[in-house]
């Protein structure tokens, strides 16, 4: 109810706003986009993507329409998961330029109208941040910053048996301290200890030093992996039970992580990160600052991140259902059941959010198929609420594959030859495909971090820019779409038409309606529109049509027999 009333107060706020208060919810049907830093764009010759790289391509984004990109870690790392152990919150890492670039770069995104969002990876340090280094030497100030045991009874047995996500004990002993610290990640990721106070104080201190420079809000790094659960009276943990069908005793999968993730200290953070926002909205005034969290929990869980009847959360709780939950086979049924999931159980006022990518997971063309890439992302640009594209998706990058010697992602080096290829994170990494010139226009260097890929002729911005029905001239066009009334604040209706025909009807009183059709298979389909969504006109007009698609943008149809191509995907829009 909290919830509704405070989100009922907002909306009464946009409508009596004028000028620059009325794009507080900005964020509502917003176009999201993932930057990842080190391959995007080379401006030095290096081989690695940068801050002035991401400058200098700024209009791309807006070309695309962009409303916000947020960028993985930026800040100052050894690197060992490449950003994501992070000494020092407040310090841009030299290789990606320096805090000045990075002004600079929040100063043009803001006269062109496209809001920066960095990471925040709150689970854990680098150990080579100065907190750690201090909590090592017993320093007061600093001892209890990370989760510390002497070992199992005074033993030197780690002090349960857990596995950590990069494989292998979830404990490491340091010779210094004589202890064990916890790292739910690379031993070179200790965890912070959020029962620590002056923990959560230094990191809300981080979220409020960023804002001040001009960000529109964070991504939430790995939140499940935030809170373990509490010791006991002699401060030792429980260990956790195994996993029967994996063997395997170093992988992450041997154990079911009951102790280790998703606790529900892990909400309260949550609630915490957006109170500060919600402090600095106070402050600052202004479009609203946002929280995306990133969390694979089950939807129940999920839904508590949008808040509680007395706290607010995330505005953006990462729906990752459609990565997670669907495959090359997946029916209709099972994405109208995905997709409902969501919208039948987010809280009144939730704004739904889909994401089809990021940097740790196998792209959309590898994933699903190459034949379904327009597919996928007309899919995603016309369900209702806010989109999130990983880069490259929107040309149709693939997975590169990338030989056991040149893998550098901790995942797959702290594996096996044998076993890298399901665990590395690299080939959705790869440099970004701009032209068909030297390395992809991606760097004037001699190497690139990780391979290019070899289809970058075919696949690249500028390519696509001149090809109709290119990948990205389709993720154009759905811009334009979205822009429209109904596709912002209409309704919709989402189900299965058959077995392979996904439909999402659109509709706003007064407006267009439009109708999305996906033919996720193999077959010709043939539709009676009439007896799937009511109140259409018996005519309908092609608005948006793909490279499989016979007919033509402007064409019209009768809505009781509508014929889709293998793996077509349309969008129709009724005829005033
Ligand atoms: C981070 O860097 C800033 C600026 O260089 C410095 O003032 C601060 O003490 C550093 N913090 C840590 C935790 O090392
Ligand atoms: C540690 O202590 C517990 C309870 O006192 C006991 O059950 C267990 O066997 C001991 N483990 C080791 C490794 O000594
Ligand atoms: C909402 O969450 C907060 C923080 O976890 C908790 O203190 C509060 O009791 C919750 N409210 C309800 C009604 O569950
Ligand atoms: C999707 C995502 O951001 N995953 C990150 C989760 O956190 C770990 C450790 O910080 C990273 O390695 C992942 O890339
Ligand atoms: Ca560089
Ligand atoms: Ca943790």
């Amino acid at each position: 109810m909290g919830i509704l009333l405070r989100f009922l107060a907002v909306l009464t706020v946009i409508i009596s706003a004028t000028g620059a208060d009325a794009n507080k919810a900005w964020w509502k049907s917003a176009t999201f986009y993932q930057i990842y830093p080190r391959s995007f764009k080379d401006s030095d010759g290096d081989g690695i993507g940068d801050i002035k790289g991401i400058m200098q391509q700024l209009s791309y984004l807006k070309e695309i329409g962009v409303d916000a990109t947020w960028l993985s870690p930026i800040f100052t790392s050894p690197m060992a998961d490449f950003g994501y152990d992070v000494s020092n919150f407040t310090e841009i890492d030299p290789m990606f330029g320096t805090l000045e670039d990075f002004e600079a770069l929040l100063s043009k995104a803001k006269e062109i109208g496209v809001k920066i969002i960095l990471d925040f990876v709150p689970n854990h340090t680098s150990d080579e941040c100065e907190w750690f280094i201090k909590s090592v030497q017993n320093d007061p100030e600093y001892r209890d910053f990370y989760i510390w045991h002497p070992g199992k009874n005074n033993s030197l047995a780690p002090p349960t048996n857990w596995i950590s996500v990069f494989r292998g004990s979830m404990w490491t002993w340091n010779e210094q301290r004589q202890a064990y610290y916890l790292h739910q990640f690379h031993a070179k990721q200790p965890d912070l200890n959020y029962d620590n106070p002056k923990v959560r104080e230094a990191m809300k201190n981080v979220l409020r030093y960023w804002v001040r420079k001009g960000v529109a809000g964070f991504r939430v790094d790995a939140v499940p992996h935030i809170y373990e659960v509490a010791a006991d009276a002699d401060g030792n943990w429980p260990d956790e039970p195994r996993n029967p069908n994996v063997q395997d005793a170093e992988d992450y999968e041997y154990l079911q992580h009951i102790y280790t993730t998703n606790q529900p200290g892990t909400l309260d953070v949550v609630y915490e990160l957006r109170e500060v926002l919600k402090e600095l909205d106070e402050e600052l005034g202004g479009d609203e600052h946002v929280l995306l969290s990133e969390a694979y929990a089950p939807i129940s869980t999920l839904m508590l991140y949008y808040g509680n009847s007395t706290a607010d959360g995330a505005q953006i709780p990462f729906n990752f259902e459609l990565i997670s939950n669907v495959n090359k086979d997946s029916t209709a049924y099972d994405y109208s059941n995905l997709i409902h999931n969501w919208l039948d159980n987010m809280p009144a006022g939730g704004v739904a959010n889909w994401v089809l990518g990021n940097h740790d997971q196998s792209r959309i063309g590898t994933r699903l198929g190459e034949d379904r890439i327009d597919l996928i992302n007309i899919m995603l640009k016309t369900l209702p609420g806010i989109s999130v594209t990983y880069q490259g998706e929107e040309i149709g990058m693939t997975d590169v594959w990338i030989s056991w010697e040149e893998t550098v992602d901790p995942q797959g080096c702290q594996s096996n030859p044998d076993e890298y290829e399901r665990l590395t994170r690299d080939p959705v990494r790869t440099p970004f495909q701009w032209n068909d010139e030297h390395k992809a226009g991606f760097t004037e260097g001699e190497k690139t971090w990780l391979p290019l890929a070899e289809d970058y002729k075919l696949v690249n911005v500028k390519r696509e820019r001149g090809i109709a029905n290119s990948h990205l001239n389709i993720y154009k066009q759905l811009q334009l779409l979205r822009a429209t009334q109904t596709m912002r604040e209409g309704d919709a209706e989402v189900k299965p038409i058959s077995e392979n025909v996904l439909g999402i009807k659109r509709f706003l009183n007064g407006e267009r309606t439009y109708v999305v059709l996906l033919n996720l298979h193999d077959d010709v389909e043939t539709i009676n529109l009439n007896s799937a969504f009511s109140e259409l006109t018996s005519e309908l007009e092609y608005v948006l049509v793909t490279a499989k698609s016979i007919r033509r943008k402007g064409d019209k149809v009768y809505a009781d027999t509508i014929a889709l191509m293998p793996k077509e995907a349309i969008v129709l829009a009724t005829i005033a």
